[in-house]
């Protein structure tokens, strides 16, 4: 029972344990200060452009699950070196797990918007985890059978090795329990599900019948909550107590304005639909979606701190642990429909989309305007303070880029049979007139006009679909999209970096015999 594997996982499982005190400790400071989160915030913080979008493009919203897997077995392979140093010298062992421990109170620290109550979780985890290792190597010492052997130190070790086993197998449920409870903890904290939201002023029409309904795997009109692409740089979801809430508009502003969530709830509501876009997108990605929105004009919340004699020339959002966002002024007040919204397709924000509001903001990719979480907005200047993807070189000024996907049919390795197949997909041109017009080219010859779907809104995307009567063989499939300024989206190939990708979707489409 003094083994060196043995040690090893005694350190893996002492460790799991300080996990898991850290992570239910959390629950009630500040969760995104649990050790684990808490390290793979720092990661992505520190993790350099390229590699965040090779991460991106390879793993997709698995992204952080990978990250965190990783961050996790790092941790546990020095856990487990850990165990084994505890093995000749307690402290020593001891000492290595602390250490670990203070790299990630330090990386709990270094987050946006930390405090010092960050660091209580790391102190939970220290604590836990150097207690238990302790514990396990108090019962393998015992049941380490004594140097000169007599019948009454034999029996006891067969007690003393069952005790080992035990004290184990209690740590992984302890560990299993704490982590549990921490997660249990965070979502009774505040639900979405206990906000009522009022109607808008004027509520928008039931949304026409998609194209979905007619040609399967053409993306929905209005994509549900649980289906709506995630991007952010959170590894959990920030879960904000919703009567402790408020927003704050500061800055070079007439007045200061701090509203409670139910003040919001009171003023005047509008509803929109409005397609977000990430910059992140590659050409024909995943990482948009439309929605129905419900919440107040931004305009109205500007109006309330007085504007008239500001010099900024940025909206510089907070979120709740301090996460920043820059959204030029002069495009959020130029009349689009930019909105603090409380509502998304009919429920309250969902958390992993911003609960309890966050900016929407036609025609802006997300990491320049859509604020989840958000806290506060100040009015500043991009001379005075530099947001998060600022810091990072992305465009200040970055409008979507109108753009057409192709959902259907899929490319190689599928097949698709011979005969007529309908191409269809989606495509968007946000606050540029929307989508006028959408072209499919098949092996590089004429563009042809595809059927559009239903017209919702100009700040909305569009399905469209085409017949196309597929020939045996491998054929090319490209569509393009003209706005309702009759400007044709741009061609060129260009990479998210630093403003968006461009070019033309195209897909090989293998046909059958
Ligand atoms: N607080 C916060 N808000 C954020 C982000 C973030 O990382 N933190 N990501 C932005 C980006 S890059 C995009 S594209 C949109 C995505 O919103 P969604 O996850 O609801 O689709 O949120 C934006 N708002
Ligand atoms: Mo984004």
């Amino acid at each position: 029972m003094r083994s060196r594997s043995a040690y090893a996982a005694f350190g893996v499982l002492a460790t799991l344990v300080g996990m898991g005190a850290g992570h239910l400790v959390a629950a009630f400071t500040s969760p995104a200060s649990s050790p684990v989160l808490a390290v793979g915030s720092a990661v992505i913080d520190r993790t350099p452009v390229p590699l965040a979008q090779w991460a991106i493009r390879t793993f997709g919203t698995a992204d952080k699950a990978v990250l965190i897997g990783s961050v996790m077995l790092g941790v546990l392979l020095l856990a487990g070196l850990a165990g084994v140093l505890a093995r000749r010298r307690f402290v020593v062992g001891a000492a290595v797990l602390v250490v670990l421990v203070v790299v990630a109170a330090a990386a709990a620290l270094t987050n946006a918007g930390a405090g010092a109550l960050d660091v209580v979780p790391a102190l939970a985890t220290a604590v836990a985890g150097v207690a238990a290792l302790a514990l396990l190597d108090r019962l393998a010492r015992r049941a380490r059978p004594a140097r000169t052997t007599d019948a009454t130190t034999s029996a006891s070790s067969g007690v003393g090795r069952r005790g080992v086993l035990l004290g184990a197998g209690s740590m992984v449920v302890l560990a299993a329990a704490l982590a549990g409870a921490g997660r249990l903890v965070g979502r009774l904290r505040s639900a979405p599900a206990d906000v009522t939201l009022p109607a808008a002023a004027q509520p928008l029409p039931a949304l026409p019948t998609g194209l979905e309904e007619t040609y399967p795997g053409i993306s929905p009109l209005q994509v549900p909550n649980e289906d709506f692409y995630r991007v952010d740089t959170r590894l959990d979801v920030p879960i904000v107590d919703v009567d402790d809430w408020t927003l704050t508009i500061d800055g070079d502003v007439d007045q200061e304005v701090v509203l409670t969530f139910d003040d919001i709830a009171a003023m005047e509501l509008v509803e929109r639909d409005i397609t977000l876009t990430c910059v992140s997108n590659s050409v024909g990605g995943e990482f948009v979606g439309g929605a129905r929105w419900l919440g107040v004009p931004l305009m109205s919340l500007l109006k309330m701190a007085g504007i008239e004699n500001t010099k900024a020339d940025q909206l510089f959002s907070t979120d709740v642990d301090g996460m920043t966002i820059s959204t030029p002024l002069a495009l959020a007040t130029d009349g689009r429909d930019a909105m603090l919204a409380i509502g998304m397709n009919g429920e309250p924000l969902p958390r992993e989309h911003g609960f309890p509001a966050r900016m929407v903001i036609p025609g802006l990719y997300g990491f320049i305007s859509a604020t989840k979480w958000i806290e506060r907005i100040t009015l500043t200047t991009y001379a005075e303070q530099e947001s998060y993807w600022t810091e990072r070189d992305w465009a200040t000024d970055a409008p979507i880029k109108p753009s057409a996907r192709i959902d259907t049919p899929q490319a190689l390795p599928e097949t698709v049979a011979p005969g007529e197949v309908v191409v269809g997909g989606v495509a968007w041109a946000q606050t540029q007139g929307g989508v006028a017009k959408i072209e499919v080219a098949i092996d590089g010859g004429d563009w042809q006009q595809a059927e559009l779907g239903p017209e919702v809104d100009n700040d909305y995307w569009r399905q469209w679909f085409y017949r196309w009567d597929a020939t045996p063989g491998l054929h090319s499939v490209a569509a393009r999209v003209t706005d309702g300024e009759g400007d044709l989206q741009s061609t060129k190939e260009a990479p998210p970096f630093p403003s968006g990708s461009s070019g033309i979707h195209l897909l090989q489409i293998s046909v059958s015999d």
